[in-house]
């Protein structure tokens, strides 16, 4: 159980618009409500949960056997992955897609900007964080909630020595039937294949999920379109000082594996991740500092 809310994220609230109230497990969530939108964020791993513009249904996934606890990452919504992306290379034990998704953030800010509400939140190096990786660092995370859902993941090296990372916006993204749904955007991209010993491949056409799907598609700017004919809508991507893009769907066994995912939930979501992943990993210098954005939209189909 978090402790009990901090005055100082009280004074952040708008009256109306913007709380921090508690959620699932005890944990602490921004809740947005406004004419525009409807969104939350735990301070758990800076984690967005829910994000519905005004006359349209959830546009992200969230599973109903989601764990909501210290040390567990929230399973739907978008986990921020940080400073390494799946297994740790060099240390086995180290925790998946690294250690912020699983840390309590500090809040920042809230503030109406615009058509929607921008969240601030931060996390930063410190012992814990040490003992998995030496470097000194400081992450923003800029969410702004509106008729679009609008993401800036800022690191600073804050450190006397380079280091290098890799990032990921793990966003579950909710669709009507996985069999109906397809990607566009990585026609012709160069990809990774991680359910067939990381061989490289050629995307053609557009992507559909018939069997379990776990690809890093290499070298990408272009705008992703995800086609939901069954939800009726098209959900559209865009991203700035990103190079690599995630597609991930767990299909029947991996779901099943999964503890934390009901066994048949892999019908209702598609992995999109806007990254750095591989050898795209980011090298800052010390002071330096590097910032991936990303846009999410949707319209009808
Ligand atoms: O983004 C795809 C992936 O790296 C898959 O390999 C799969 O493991 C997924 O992430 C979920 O990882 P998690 O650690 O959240 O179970």
């Amino acid at each position: 159980m978090e402790s009990a809310l901090a005055e100082s994220d009280r004074r952040s609230e708008i009256p109306g618009t913007a709380a921090v109230v508690q959620g699932n497990g005890g944990l602490q969530k921004v809740r947005i409500t406004s004419p525009e939108v409807e969104g939350e964020m735990y301070l758990h791993g800076a984690h967005i949960t829910s994000w519905k513009p005004t006359g349209r249904e959830e546009v992200l996934f969230l599973s109903s056997q989601s764990r909501w606890e210290q040390g567990h990452a929230i399973r739907g919504g978008i986990p921020i992955c940080f400073p390494w992306f799946g297994g740790k290379a060099d240390d086995p034990k180290a925790p998946a897609h690294g250690f912020v998704r699983t840390k309590a953030w500090q809040l920042e800010t809230i503030a109406r900007v615009g058509d929607g509400v921008t969240v601030s939140m931060s996390t930063e190096s410190d012992e814990d964080t040490k003992r998995w990786w030496p470097a000194e660092f400081r992450l923003v995370y800029r969410v702004t909630f509106a008729s679009e859902l609008r993401l800036e993941l800022v690191v600073t090296n804050t450190g006397k020595a380079s280091l290098r990372f890799e990032e990921a916006l793990h966003a579950y993204h909710r669709v009507g039937n996985i069999l109906k749904t397809r990607v566009g955007g990585l026609c012709t991209a160069h990809y990774i294949d991680k359910t067939d010993s990381n061989r490289k491949k050629i995307q053609h056409g557009e992507i559909a999920i018939v069997s379990e799907t776990d690809r890093v598609y290499l070298n990408t700017s272009d705008a992703i379109e995800l086609e939901d004919p069954v939800l009726r809508r098209r959900t559209r991507v865009t991203k700035e000082n990103s190079r690599t893009t995630v597609v991930w769907n767990p299909w029947v066994q991996k779901a099943h594996s999964l503890s934390d995912f009901a066994d048949d939930e892999w019908m209702q979501m598609i992995c999109i991740e806007t990254s750095n992943v591989t050898d795209f990993a980011v090298n800052l210098a010390p002071g330096q500092q590097h910032k991936m954005k990303a846009v999410v939209s949707v319209a009808d189909f």
